[in-house]
């Protein structure tokens, strides 16, 4: 088994556009669909994504649930809702390492062994990218030192300067 740091990857661009076994939307309690990531996953996806969301029953902050990718490449996906950031002393750190914890722990449980996650909570949600990207590397690395199935982690940046704050995180820890 490789060290965690070493199954962890950058991966720039569309998440939508990744053959993994699961990708990893950034969703809203209502999982029904909404604008950045969670819009883009649900067009890829198609229609019979959000039928299948209908029978989820919703989702609480920090938690996850797992649908199938239908016409994604991905043949999962992970739903998890990030928290909304309210300047830091609300939970925010907690429940956003939760999101990353319990959406690995979903995929362990349906045998996934690539996943990949944008960068959860920080566009609409007001995340600060450098918290949240400390936060989101620290708690995979510590899932994956002590889990052997998940072989890659892609942290996806869909921009240069997600990308610039990842690389920094990744050193800094
Ligand atoms: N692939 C990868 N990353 C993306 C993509 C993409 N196609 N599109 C956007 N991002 P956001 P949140 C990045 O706003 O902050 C929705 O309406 C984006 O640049 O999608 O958790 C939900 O329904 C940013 O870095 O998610 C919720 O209501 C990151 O994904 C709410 O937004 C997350 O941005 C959730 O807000």
């Amino acid at each position: 088994m490789d060290a965690p740091s070493d199954r962890i990857r950058l991966t720039i661009g569309d998440i939508t556009g990744l053959a993994v076994d699961a990708i990893v939307n950034a969703a809203n309690p209502s999982l029904l669909g909404g604008g950045g990531v969670d819009g883009a996953i649900h067009r890829a996806a198609g229609p019979e994504l959000l039928a299948e969301c209908r029978t989820l029953g919703g989702c609480e902050t920090g938690q996850a649930k797992i649908t199938r990718g239908y016409r994604l490449p991905a043949r999962y996906v992970i739903h998890t809702v990030g928290p909304i950031w309210q300047g830091g002393h609300q939970g925010e750190p907690e429940l956003l390492a939760a999101c990353y914890r319990n959406s690995l722990q979903l995929a362990v449980a349906q045998g996934v062994r690539r996943i990949a996650f944008p960068a959860i909570s920080c566009g609409v949600y007001g995340y600060p990218l450098p918290e949240a990207a400390h936060c989101a590397v620290q708690e995979i690395r510590h899932f994956l030192a002590g889990n052997a199935q998940i072989e890659t982690v892609d942290l996806v940046c869909f921009n240069e300067e997600t990308r610039q704050t990842y690389v920094q995180a990744l050193a800094d820890q």
